[in-house]
């Protein structure tokens, strides 16, 4: 509590009777982040005194939510600063609430490498996150009417309350130039890269704690500074703004997130941004490694670079650079040191995900790293053409360069000492796919790593009573650090007692989730009814668009028959849709003029709801996941590399109706059929039809409910928006394949396997016990199997 005190008034000038809330929930921040700090500096000790093998993971979102009630976690004392904060006369409940989310990322790659922060530090693994400090994380979403409208979200004034400047530990990233070789009188060969322009990369850290463990790691976020302030001798001649010009170009770089998930988008910023992490990250480690062990020889005995899907591929040629330009090794001894050193994970199968960048823009904007390319590709060409006896057909498909353009998961493939997937079907589809000929060149470089979430924050912390109740059934916390201890809870699978009180937690959870909702947006969900959940980002193969043809469907059988067979249900969504991305756009606008339907509805009264839930994100998952029934993963089977809601759900006892994709795929194997609402096409039958051409058409030509529900799309709902683009979408395709997605086709089966789940939901013993089985059997998707997976096969280091 005098902790407290103190930093409201040295930080604030403020005693705690004047202090606001805000001020109140920095001052915590501090003092929190004081007490990591102190560990995080004997980790570091400790490790330079060991020479430990470090991992850094490298990734250009982490999307990180809350800290400060997550720390108190961790550090054991979320009673102690409960209790402080109560006895300066504050809400501890609302003080939380107080701090922003840091929504330094997308979706499930940037919450993905959260998870992993925590997991690592817990098991002792010193492990460093670096990314860019953003200025504005993920847009806030509006939605006036029925539409998304997105906003500025500058978490950094209060947010930054984290994070700990170090400018001493500035380096320098140079853009543009000309690159010359020279030749010195002994014979040596140099480079000489002048006229180029230079921003400063700014280090701010985040100290991370573990969980019941005295190692603290560091999250790194590069901040773009320019070194001229302003240039005087311009400003002086009257040029006010080309002055200030050059510091808002190099500014420019942290300034905002790109909110596209899994589309490309191919701005020059994004280059910079990416070039401009991935030096200032591989400079600090190499200046440290120097200061070290006085050489880079041993560098990739001491590091392992793990890079986050392709967006920081640059790492390879920059690192690279260093050892050749810098330190003045031959090429084969710099490429056998970067390619012991670079793991990369894939997250995305799509192809408009694939990341490919323009020759002309990576050769003006980085002219040393474009040769460094070439050379990297050159060498390949000549490697493939050996091994494959020049067949082009290989030749092109495995190609770094190609048609001007560098593609950054074939550069990935080619220096890395590790490729994986991030789910056991998504590393199948790469290795007979998507790298279907470098798998089967070099079939030992590829692995699966199938993703783990916190189970530490995403159940423990988020659903205190559940917690509870499974210390209270294993006897001990066991499962906290040893995950696989849940099973120990499938003794009381038949335990009334206990089946009874997980209902009761489910009901608490609800009614907390549903006062939320009230407050925030004044609307009454109906608690009686089963809470039906699909929150992620919105994209077409998601499929966000099946959930609210079923819903249309539900609709106009109560209107044809006021006894039509329902389970009452409340439909819940949250989803932002890139900015630019006008179908999902649409989808958003369609689901809220079908939930503004529905809930005027008289005959959908107690039966039937739906709400959008606006602004989706880390903070709001944390309450609505624990009072969530069905889980929808609904995703077109092939799709989806991993999800990690899923796991999210499963572990807070949500049931899941869902598609044999990604995770949902081992998430089915272990709890079976007879604990999962499965429906739809699998993989390789999406594949079969896609071969022999998909006529989506006629699926709506012979199921008249299909038709109907189609049909209501172009007539549109109440507001009077038609959404027959949807409709033609479907049908026809738009330039693209007619439902490109196959909705029509799993709409039968999707239909039946809701028909059932809402059956299942009116014997709660039944649905009690399911609940209680996912639970027991998750623990395989905690993040800390995942990182333990990546220590022992991919890294190479001990941990706990
Ligand atoms: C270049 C634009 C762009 C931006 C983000 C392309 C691709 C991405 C991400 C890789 C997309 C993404 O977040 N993928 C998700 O990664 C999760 C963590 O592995 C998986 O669980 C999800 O299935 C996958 O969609």
């Amino acid at each position: 509590m005098d902790l407290i005190i103190g930093k409201l008034r040295r930080n604030f000038g403020r005693d705690v009777d004047e202090a606001t809330s805000q001020q109140m929930f920095q001052a915590c921040a501090l003092v929190v982040r004081d007490i990591i700090s102190e560990r995080q500096l004997k980790s570091a000790d400790k490790e330079r005194d060991e020479h430990a093998r470090q991992v850094h993971y490298l990734s250009m979102e982490f999307l990180m939510g809350r800290s400060l009630r997550k720390n108190a976690y961790n550090l054991g004392m979320v009673k102690p600063l409960t209790q402080a904060i109560e006895a300066l006369g504050f809400s501890a409940a609302d003080l939380f609430e107080e701090e922003p989310d840091a929504g330094l990322g997308n979706g499930g790659l940037g919450r993905l490498a959260a998870c992993y922060l925590d997991a690592a530090t817990t098991l002792d693994i010193p492990l460093t996150g670096y990314t860019i400090c953003y200025e504005l994380g993920i847009f806030k979403q509006k939605i006036v009417d029925g539409q998304q409208i997105e906003l500025p979200d500058n978490w950094l004034d209060r947010g930054g309350a984290w994070l700990i400047t170090k400018m001493d530990e500035t380096e320098e990233v140079r853009f543009g130039g000309t690159v010359k070789d020279v030749w010195y009188p002994d014979g040596s060969h140099g480079i000489d890269h002048s006229g180029y322009t230079t921003v400063l990369a700014v280090p701010r850290d985040m100290q991370i704690a573990g969980y019941k463990t005295n190692q603290a790691n560091v999250l790194r976020l590069w901040d773009a500074k320019s070194p001229t302030p302003v240039d005087m001798s311009l400003y002086s001649a009257g040029e006010y703004l080309k002055a200030v010009e050059q510091q808002a170009n190099a500014e420019v770089i942290s300034k905002v997130l790109y909110p596209e998930d899994n589309h490309r988008e191919g701005k020059s910023l994004r280059l910079k941004q990416q070039y401009f992490f991935v030096s200032a990250t591989v400079q600090s480690i190499c200046r440290k490694h120097k200061a070290e062990y006085g050489t880079l020889r041993n560098f990739h005995e001491k590091h392992v670079l793990q890079i986050n899907d392709t967006h920081p591929t640059l790492v390879i040629p920059e690192l690279m650079r260093i050892l050749l330009d810098q330190e003045g090794y031959s090429w084969e001894d710099a490429w056998y040191i970067v390619s012991r050193s670079v793991a990369y994970t894939n997250h995305t199968v799509l192809s408009e995900a694939l990341e490919r960048w323009p020759q002309d823009l990576v050769e003006s904007l980085l002219p040393r790293i474009w040769q460094i390319i070439v050379e990297i590709s050159n060498r390949y060409q000549s490697e493939l053409s050996a091994y494959w006896n020049g067949d082009q057909s290989k030749l092109e498909k495995l190609a770094i360069i190609w048609g001007h353009e560098v593609r950054m998961a074939n550069l990935c493939v080619c220096a890395c000492s590790a490729v994986n997937g991030v789910s056991a079907l998504h590393t199948e589809i790469l290795k007979t796919d998507v790298f279907k000929d470098a798998y089967q060149r070099q079939p030992d470089k590829f692995h699966n790593v199938t993703n783990g979430v916190d189970h530490r924050r995403w159940l423990s912390e988020v659903n205190p009573e559940l917690d509870a109740l499974i210390i209270d059934c294993c006897g001990s916390d066991k499962y906290l650090l040893q995950p696989d201890a849940l099973t120990e809870l499938e003794k009381f699978a038949d335990d009334a007692a206990v089946l009874e009180k997980l209902a009761d937690i489910k009901k608490h959870n609800k009614a907390r989730f549903a006062a939320w909702v009230q407050r925030e947006s004044g609307v009454l969900l109906n608690t009686d009814a089963m809470f039906d959940v699909q929150v992620k980002r919105l994209h077409e193969y998601k499929r966000q668009l099946l959930n609210a043809l079923h819903i249309i469907y539900l609709w106009q059988q109560l209107h044809a028959n006021p006894n039509f067979e329902l389970t009452p249900r409340v439909y819940l969504f949250g989803a932002k849709a890139a900015p630019g991305y006008a179908v999902a756009k649409e989808i958003i606008h369609l689901l809220n003029s079908l939930a503004d339907t529905v809930n005027k509805d008289p005959v959908c009264k107690d039966k039937l709801q739906m709400v959008f839930l606006e602004n989706y994100r880390v903070s709001m998952a944390e309450t609505l996941i624990p009072a969530s029934e069905l889980s929808e993963q609904i995703s077109t089977a092939g799709k989806e590399a991993s999800g990690t809601s899923n796991m999210k759900f499963m572990m807070n006892g949500a049931l899941t109706i869902g598609t044999l994709d990604g995770a949902n795929v081992e998430m089915h194997q272990r709890v079976g059929d007879e604990n999962f609402f499965l429906f739809g096409l699998k993989t390789e039958e999406v594949n079969e039809m896609r071969r022999r051409g998909y006529k989506s058409y006629e699926y709506y030509m012979q199921n008249p409910a299909l038709k109907a529900v189609i049909d209501q799309l172009t007539v549109g709902f109440d507001d009077g928006v038609s959404y027959a683009g949807l409709a033609k979408r479907l049908l026809f395709g738009n330039g693209c394949p007619p439902d490109e997605y196959f909705l029509l086709a799993d709409f039968e089966s999707y239909r039946s396997a809701q028909l059932s789940a809402g059956r299942t939901y009116l014997d709660p013993k039944t649905w009690n016990r399911m609940s209680l089985i996912n639970i027991a059997r998750s623990g395989i998707f905690a993040a800390d199997r995942s990182i333990r997976d990546y220590a022992d096969e991919i890294w190479h280091v001990p941990h706990r």
